[in-house]
């Protein structure tokens, strides 16, 4: 089926070619204005963070970590819409935007933190350092609500849609193919609607939910739904990392500016497992994996850069600075030791509370009663 929300915005083809689809028409003054130093940045981000997932996934492998979500393959749909959010927008993730939380400034190792279970949340969202970036969800489509909800509170608070996009706030949340089936979803987005909440919704398709196909979970293409809730929405070639910039770029300036919610289906693929929990060859086959290989956003952007003449030395220290990375990750990583065991009462609730202060103190005797041999 074809129409305007389903036509793919497009501006690079696999090969690297400059070759923008119809589409694309209205997002190419934005992407002729993006400086070399700034193209090379969108590569530079993607080729880091999948030298840091690599890392990540082998640390699992190697008993460091419990678990682990590769972004393998999703590069450029986490890095051009990381990019096109301005400082003052807050990000919504669900579990695997590795690349945006990257982008604004969450360490990689707090994300490690969570996954290794020496931390329940990894970040403090509320530090400026993490540039407004909440923490991950593992509840599928709970975020959307989340977002929705606050940018609401945004909209009804006079921070969004005055007309001062310096000052003017969107919200971006970040959610599945599989997500897009719960509840959550919908209602986020009925509300977003009614209330013309400065959210965009940022649907990465990678075509699996664990082991559910996309054709599975939807009869027709994904940024239907949103559509259908009255929300502007576009179809783009997820590993297209400048149409994932573009397209966010609008979505989130046209949000903040008062026009009310947008929503973004990246068609993208899942390169690795689900998580280091999972065995994508039991439901899925080397073609498929093959042709979206072929398909890398990083190779892409690399073989458009070097049309454009970008050095052999550029891609060589980006290597350097990949590998520098990874490696600070492992060092890191290790030397990472146990939380306090006291530290699992800390968080039950708010304020102090009598029943807990009992319960750890009980429990810092009992961890006591071990010293001197005495248990
Ligand atoms: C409410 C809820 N139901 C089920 C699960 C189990 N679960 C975890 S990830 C996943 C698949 C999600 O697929 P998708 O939304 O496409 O995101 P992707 O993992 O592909 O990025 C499921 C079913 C969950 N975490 N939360
Ligand atoms: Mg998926």
């Amino acid at each position: 089926m074809t129409s305007p929300e389903t036509e793919l915005v497009r501006v690079l083809e696999a090969d690297g070619r400059f070759a923008p689809s119809p589409a694309a028409e209205r997002y190419l003054p934005l992407i002729e204005a993006i400086s070399d130093a700034e193209l090379e940045q969108l590569y530079r981000d993607m080729a880091v963070i999948r030298a840091i997932d690599t890392q990540a996934t082998n640390l699992q492998r190697q008993g460091q970590l419990a678990l682990w979500p590769p972004s393998r393959g999703q590069e450029a749909a986490q890095v051009g819409s990381g990019r096109a959010a301005r400082a003052q927008d807050t990000i919504f993730p669900s579990y695997r935007e590795h690349a945006v939380t990257r982008i604004r400034g969450v360490d990689p190792v707090d994300i490690i933190k969570l996954m290794r279970g020496v931390s329940h949340g990894g970040w403090d969202p509320t530090d400026p350092k993490n540039g407004n970036t909440r923490l991950y969800t593992l509840v599928l489509g709970s975020q959307v609500l989340h977002a929705t909800g606050f940018a609401m509170g945004r909209l009804f608070d006079g921070r969004s849609g005055t007309g001062d996009l310096d000052r003017d706030e969107a919200v971006i949340v970040y959610y599945g193919d599989g997500a897009s089936s719960q509840g959550d979803v919908h209602e986020a987005m009925v509300f977003a609607a009614s209330y013309q909440a400065p959210t965009v919704f940022f649907l990465q398709n990678n075509h699996w939910a664990i082991s559910v196909p996309v054709s599975t979970q939807s009869r027709v293409p994904l940024v239907q739904r949103s559509a259908g809730y009255g929300i502007p929405s576009v179809r783009v070639d997820g590993n297209d990392v400048l149409a994932s910039y573009a397209v966010s770029r609008i979505a989130l300036d046209e949000a903040r500016s008062g026009q009310g919610p947008r929503a973004i289906e990246a068609v993208t693929y899942r390169l690795g497992a689900h998580t280091t929990s999972d065995d994508p060859t039991k439901y899925r086959g080397n073609d498929e994996e093959e042709s979206w290989a072929l398909r890398d956003p990083i190779t892409r952007m690399r073989a458009f850069l070097e049309g454009r003449g970008a050095s052999a030395s550029f891609f060589d220290e980006v290597d350097e600075e990949g590998a520098d990375a990874a490696e600070d990750l492992r060092a890191r990583t290790v030397e990472l030791g146990p939380p306090p065991v006291s530290r699992m009462f800390d968080h039950v609730y708010s304020d102090p509370h009598p029943l807990i202060e009992e319960q750890k103190a009980w429990q810092a005797r009992y961890e006591a009663s071990f010293e001197g041999g005495q248990a």
